[in-house]
């Protein structure tokens, strides 16, 4: 096998390249590649410096992630990154793309980095539950100092060029189409220079303000996450001991966290993200159609949040509503919105004013009829939406891609109310359809695989990860929301309170529970209306205007800020209900029991919408719950964590004990389920 590394001489400066795509990362040949090409050009008497870069579009992207938890083979990242420090001819990091991870590590062990303007440096291990671990953590205070290296370490977020080179990470910016040449120039410049900058040689400086003031920000962001505490610490012994003991400490916190169980979710997480692009049946050269602007119907928070996306990612939006005054409030909430994130300096005032000028509000929907999309986001009414994609078949253009964002509904009804099913698909936006990353792509019986295509495509395009669904009442996500409901409600009936259930939920990692979840949507959500009409607690509520944050009431009390407190009216409300239901005594209901009663009927109906063949895989399911609902992310999501954490004999055990049918596939990968029960 020819290696991935070959060098290029320039007279006195030897160049090594890599050419491993799809991102160069540092697998075991390109390892030893690298060390061989480090000793090559030191053992050359003509060589003075020497230059590392990358073909393709980026620098090393970190260490190869398919190699992680298989058997080592060739020299480990950090004896090459040590290999490259120690040589006695100056090493010039010749940056471009992005160089994460190992990447950014062996550019540490470079005597000096150049970069182009568009290049970025970071270290996003902790995003795999891991940490920088050939060195960085120990590298990049000793050259950026405590707080930049906090930054880059435990939130995993990149640095472009320009920062990096004010934090002394880069020596110097280059042309963005001339590296090698500006690089091999920069090598002859240095070449004579002694010592040799090396990072692991320098101190660094203790900052315990810097670190406390972190730790505090983020608290909330890494709450129940183990590797940014991981990260901090060996920034901090950084500060506190010399190199080598702190590669030391940095080693041993990287294995702890590499074998643990929330890395491996996370790195499922990273590929599972990947994966849920692709489609089964669909050929990845698919033609995909040409989408220049896209129509959504209603100025609703959906429609105005969906239109967002694609306003960001420059493809003007027709809006259409039935009337002005809805209209104009909705264009107005999506100015605002733009114009808050300008505020903050997300956005500069030139980019809101050239969305909002790609924005055409109208009433009319025969404007849709340039529109290569149209979205529809009006309220949940079959009725209704069947009467607009009738009106859209007539409307729209030969080709054009119908879909609908319905959260529910059936899109093979919607698809049949035109003459042209194949073109008509499932959008689930999640709200607020601007921020939240998940869209489930509803494939209707008659879907054309490349309106499937195309709407992957965009959907990355516009920075969603988009899972594939079937037809099925909820689709992946909401459907899987619906048995977690239906017990919550049963325990509260049993005795367990909603702050209890809701406790549990959040010390699991959600963001919120189920109750809290109701409160945040709308108690009324879905509810018939008909005050009388009690059949369970969620339709008392309602009846006493107890309709969740709107009101200031649902199942808990909140107050002008919306903090929410339990609520003594509820408690009686339950208590009422309880008694009119002849529902048996008020029992303790323990924290395992809430665990086994929501959370494992949901991996059930994650296993009957496999079994089904609604959802194409496994991680699908999982990136529906971790993106579109705020699964922790450090469980994988429901059937990562099912396996990995809670292991099918026990899941089913449990399902059993607690009266539920059990998934046939789940049955089967329980080894011995009867015993268990
Ligand atoms: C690390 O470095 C640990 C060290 O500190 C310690 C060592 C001791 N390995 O994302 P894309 C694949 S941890 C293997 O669609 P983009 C990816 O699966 C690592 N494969 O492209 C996909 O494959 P496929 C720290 C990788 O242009 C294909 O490449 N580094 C890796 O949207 C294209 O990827 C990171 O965490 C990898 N490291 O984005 C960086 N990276 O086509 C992770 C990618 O079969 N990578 N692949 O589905 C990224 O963030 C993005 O891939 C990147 C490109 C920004 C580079």
């Amino acid at each position: 096998m020819t290696s991935p590394i070959r060098t290029e001489r320039h007279d006195d400066v030897l160049v090594v390249i890599s050419d491993s795509p799809p991102v160069n990362a540092l697998s075991a040949a390109v390892r030893e590649g690298l060390v061989a090409a480090i000793a090559e050009g030191s053992a050359d008497a003509s060589i003075t410096a020497m230059v590392i870069r990358c073909d393709g579009k980026t620098f090393f992207a970190g260490a190869d992630i398919t190699e992680f938890g298989k058997p080592p083979v060739g020299p480990m990242l950090p004896v090459v990154v040590d290999a490259i420090e120690a040589s006695d001819k100056p090493v010039v990091a010749a940056i471009h793309g992005t160089a994460l991870g190992g990447g950014c590590e062996v550019a540490l062990g470079c005597h000096y980095r150049v970069a182009v303007p568009s290049a970025v440096l970071g270290t996003p291990e902790v995003k795999l539950g891991l940490l920088p671990g050939a060195g960085g953590t120990q590298r990049l205070p000793r050259i950026a100092g405590v707080a930049m290296a906090l930054e880059m370490c435990a939130t995993g977020n990149p640095v472009p060029a320009k920062k990096a080179e004010a934090a002394g990470l880069i020596d110097r910016i280059v042309g963005e189409t001339s590296l090698e040449a500006d690089a091999i120039a920069f090598a002859r410049e240095i070449a004579g220079k002694r010592p040799l900058p090396r990072a692991s040689e320098r101190g660094a400086k203790a900052d315990p303000d810097a670190v406390a003031a972190f730790r505090k920000a983020n608290a909330r962001k890494f709450r129940g996450f183990e590797a940014p505490e991981a990260n901090i610490a060996c920034v901090v012994k950084a500060t506190e001991t010399p190199y080598a003991e702190g590669v030391h400490f940095e080693r041993e916190q990287f294995m702890r966290l590499m074998t643990g169980v929330q890395s491996a979710a996370q790195r499922h997480l990273f590929f599972a993200e990947r994966q849920a692009a692709k489609i089964n049946d669909v050929p990845a050269d698919t033609q995909l159609r040409p989408i220049k602007r896209v129509g959504v119907i209603g100025a609703g928070t959906m429609g105005g949040g969906i239109s967002m996306n694609f306003l960001s990612a420059g493809i003007p939006v027709t809006i259409v509503e039935m009337q002005q005054e809805a209209l104009d409030r909705g264009v107005g909430v999506v100015r605002k919105n733009y114009e808050a994130t300008a505020a903050k300096g997300r956005m500069k005032p030139e980019q809101v004013a050239a969305a909002m000028a790609a924005f055409t509000p109208t009433l009319g929907l025969e404007n849709l009829a340039d529109c290569d999309l149209i979205i529809e986001a009006v309220y949940e009414s079959m009725d209704v939406k069947k009467e607009i994609f009738a009106k859209l078949d007539t409307i729209c253009k030969p080709g054009a891609i119908l879909a609908s964002n319905t959260s529910y509904l059936d899109i093979d009804e919607i698809a049949a109310s035109t003459s042209r099913p194949q073109d008509v698909v499932g959008m689930h936006f999640f709200s607020p359809a601007n921020v939240m990353k998940l869209l489930e792509v509803v494939r209707g019986a008659k879907t054309a695989p490349d309106v499937l295509a195309t709407v992957m495509a965009l959907a990355k395009k516009i920075k969603k990860v988009a899972v594939v669904a079937g037809v099925t009442y909820g689709f992946i996500g909401n459907r899987m929301l619906m048995p977690r409901q239906v017990e919550a409600n049963k325990l509260l009936m049993e005795g367990a309170t909603p702050e209890q259930i809701d406790k549990v939920h959040v010390a699991f990692g959600m963001p919120m529970g189920p109750f809290q979840m109701a409160d945040l949507a709308g108690v009324d959500i879905g509810w018939h209306r008909d005050p009388t009409r009690i059949e369970n607690i969620r339709d008392a509520l309602a009846a006493e205007g107890r309709w969740g944050q709107k009101k200031q009431a649902g199942f808990y009390d909140y107050d002008e800020k919306r903090n929410p407190s339990p609520s003594p009216r509820v408690a009686e409300i339950i208590e009422e209900f309880r008694a009119k239901s002849g529902a048996g005594e008020k029992r303790e209901v323990s924290d395992q029991e809430i665990v086994e009663r929501t959370l494992y009927p949901m991996v059930n109906e994650g296993a009957l919408i496999l079994e089904e063949g609604k959802a194409q895989r496994a991680s699908d399911v999982d990136v529906v719950w971790i993106y579109g609902y705020g699964w922790p992310v450090y469980r994988g999501g429901p059937m990562f964590w099912a396996e990995h954490e809670v292991g099918y004999d026990k899941l089913v055990g449990g399902l059993e004990k607690h009266g539920f049918e059990v998934a046939k596939s789940l049955k089967a990968k329980a080894k011995t389920p009867e015993a268990v029960a």
